[in-house]
């Protein structure tokens, strides 16, 4: 199929692909498929108003009300499944598998959304006072603006939508400039899904398109209190405090420098697998993407081997291709910085194996070999994110070192140890373990499934979105003290007789 036929295929239209001056390309070839329209920052006042009118109507339906819309956008997510994967293709580059995994993610985390909108519980709190009783009580917070990244084009917008959707909170979503195409077919999904629901208020899930201009104005606009943003820690590093000078709430999941420890009882062909997925898989451009490899001294060279032998074979390519397993990085300047990176950790003495540029049989694009890095330490490149398939093997003799490595980076996001032994794969979870957000054992640091929290420390940003309690981040709490007595005792013994 052309691309031009995909895209019809999601049900964008001639204007919308030709109608405005944001280019696309494609790269899987590095193709412009698309000139969008893009949203003016003239325009953002109204939107935001919009928005706050949707939240007076959506806050006061039923919460389970609410979750039939969520459920309805899952019924027509399943049913354009292989549509909206093929536009995550063509425009983020996934092989087809993940593609179609993206819009699976999406179409859990509905699942989720739903059963949480009759599951919205607070406490019931004893009260130190006769004759009264405490609570607490979720509300809906307002609009919810929605950041997205290039690299999970729908899923991470799935996760904030379902959730902020069915917690009572309209949503303003602006995607990556770099995959317009994925959130124009995924708000016709939506459109599709509100129509259905009948009587949700007009604005309740608006998308901007655009630059950095667009999204200073959901960051700075007091009429946006939650701002959930995905990508970059310098972009958090902006916005984050941008949304809490002004009282508003961040939620944000920023870079990650995911390790494996491989401990000396692992399961090597197992872990061979998991290393192979998490730091190839995606073409090294998921947040949770293993960069760094801690190997036992004892096992360390067997397992280099046992992976330039798995990677030797790795097909790089058209990721629409059957078989494919390594598709395109998202841009030309993606494939200089990892060449850049590469030679500076070649300069600090690391010995690259793999890692070059792919220039035959692929239809143009920037495809690059996956590369491993054996490096003397954890130098500097090492601790950077560089979002491509890259992965530092490092060495350790005890377990407390490893450990030491994993943690000796700005990033927290994800984690993992391959052990059969259960003291070291307990300890490697315990508060003196893993620092970061998500800690696996014999698994590796991707492909996290929805129930879970998803989001991580330190330079991660600290946001939690996805499963769990997550929901709590897109509401505000209220405590509630009620007196069914006929005294008014104070708290605390405190006497104030008038
Ligand atoms: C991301 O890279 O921003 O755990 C999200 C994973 C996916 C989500 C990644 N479920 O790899």
């Amino acid at each position: 199929m052309s691309h031009t036929d995909v895209l019809k295929a999601a049900g964008l239209t001639e204007a919308e692909l030709k109608g405005g001056s944001m280019a696309v390309n494609s790269p899987i070839d590095g193709a412009e498929v698309a000139k969008v329209r893009e949203t003016a920052a003239a325009e953002m006042p109204k939107i935001i108003a919009r928005s706050q009118e949707a939240f007076r109507a959506w806050r006061q339906v039923p919460a389970p009300r609410r979750g039939e819309l969520v459920r309805l956008l899952g019924e027509e997510l399943r049913s354009a499944k292989a549509e909206l994967g093929a536009v995550v293709t063509l425009e983020a580059g996934k092989i087809t598998s993940e593609g179609l995994g993206e819009v699976q993610e999406m179409i859990d985390i509905c699942d989720f959304a739903v059963g949480l909108s009759r599951q919205i519980y607070g406490l019931t709190i004893a009260s130190e006072r006769p004759g009264h009783r405490m609570m607490e009580t979720w509300h809906p917070l307002g609009p919810c603006a929605i950041i997205t990244a290039f690299n999970f084009p729908v899923a991470v917008y799935a996760w904030n939508a379902a959730l902020a959707l069915v917690c009572g909170d309209p949503v303003i979503w602006k995607p990556s400039e770099k995959t317009p195409l994925t959130a124009l077919a995924t708000q016709k999904i939506m459109d599709r899904a509100l129509k259905r629901f009948g009587d949700a208020p007009e604005g309740l899930c608006q998308l901007v398109i655009g630059g950095p201009a667009i999204g200073e104005a959901l960051v700075n606009s007091k009429d946006v209190p939650i701002v959930s943003a995905t990508g970059s820690t310098r972009m958090g590093g902006i916005v984050g405090p941008k949304v809490s000078a002004r009282w508003g709430r961040p939620i944000l999941e920023l870079g990650g420098n995911n390790a494996m420890i491989v401990a000396p009882s692992a399961d090597l062909d197992m872990a061979v697998r998991a290393i192979v997925f998490s730091a190839v898989g995606t073409a090294g451009q998921r947040c949770t993407s293993l960069r760094r490899l801690i190997a036992h001294n004892s096992v360390k060279d067997e397992l280099v081997a046992k992976l330039t032998k798995a990677y030797a074979t790795l097909p790089v390519g058209d990721p629409r291709a059957q078989g494919t397993l390594v598709g395109p990085l998202i841009d030309v300047a993606a494939k200089d910085r990892m060449q850049a990176m590469l030679g500076q950790a070649a300069s600090e003495g690391g010995a690259v194996h793999g890692g070059k540029v792919v220039t035959a049989g692929v239809p143009g694009g920037a495809y690059v070999a996956p590369a491993i890095v054996e490096m003397p330490s954890q130098t500097d490149t090492v601790r950077t994110e560089t979002f491509a398939p890259i992965l530092y093997v490092l060495g350790y003799d005890t377990l407390e070192e490893a450990i030491a490595i994993q943690n000796d980076v700005p990033q927290g996001l994800s984690s993992c140890i391959f052990t059969l032994n259960m003291r070291e794969a307990e300890s490697f979870l315990s508060a003196a373990g893993s620092d970061c957000g998500i800690a696996n054992v014999n698994i590796g640091p991707s492909g996290a499934e929805i129930g879970g929290a998803f989001g991580g420390e330190k330079e991660t940003g600290g946001g939690r979105e996805s499963g769990s309690d997550a929901w709590r981040g897109y509401m505000r709490r209220q405590t509630n003290t009620i007196n069914y007595s006929d005294a008014l005792p104070l708290a605390q013994g405190v006497k104030f007789d008038i």
